[in-house]
């Protein structure tokens, strides 16, 4: 069977398109979402987003019981959410952290994320055209049976 991808967006990203588009870009989510569809040819792909930890918590064991890829954009979850990163632990599979901005080169709160420490890659800074380059390196790792 072919591993599916899940790709996991966090608080605000819903608000893509007009949310500081001098950062973010003005790609609406739905838009992000087509480019990942697109990269994933007829690899099964869930594209969810969510405002709510709890909610992202339920949908990572979601992935790791249906042996998923997870590329997730944490969003601001990132430095603050040990749930998500005790969730992502328990993943065999790759898991790709993903951020349209390097947040490397923005404010002191950005640059320390909790998530990189239990990711495979992480991918920071391409833009929205992160999402799609996230989705085709996610499959080849797959393909690969590579883990976590
Ligand atoms: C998105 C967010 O909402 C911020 O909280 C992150 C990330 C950066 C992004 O670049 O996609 O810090």
């Amino acid at each position: 069977m072919t591993a599916p991808i899940f790709v996991i967006n966090g608080p605000n990203l819903n608000r893509l398109g007009t949310r500081e588009p001098e950062i973010y870009g003005r790609a609406t989510l739905a838009d992000v979402e087509a480019t990942c569809r697109e990269a994933a040819g007829e690899r099964p792909l869930r594209f969810l987003q969510s405002n709510y930890e709890g909610e992202i918590v339920e949908w990572i064991h979601e992935a790791i019981d249906a042996g998923a890829g997870i590329v997730i954009n944490p969003a601001g979850l990132t430095f603050s959410s040990v749930p998500v990163i005790d969730a992502l632990k328990m993943s065999a599979r790759p898991v790709i952290e993903l951020h349209i901005s390097n947040i490397h080169r923005r404010e002191e709160i950005y640059h320390r994320s909790l998530v990189s420490r239990v990711a495979t890659a992480v991918i920071a800074g391409l833009g929205p055209a992160g999402y799609p380059a996230a989705v085709a390196a996610m499959a080849g790792l797959l393909d690969r049976g590579a883990g976590r």
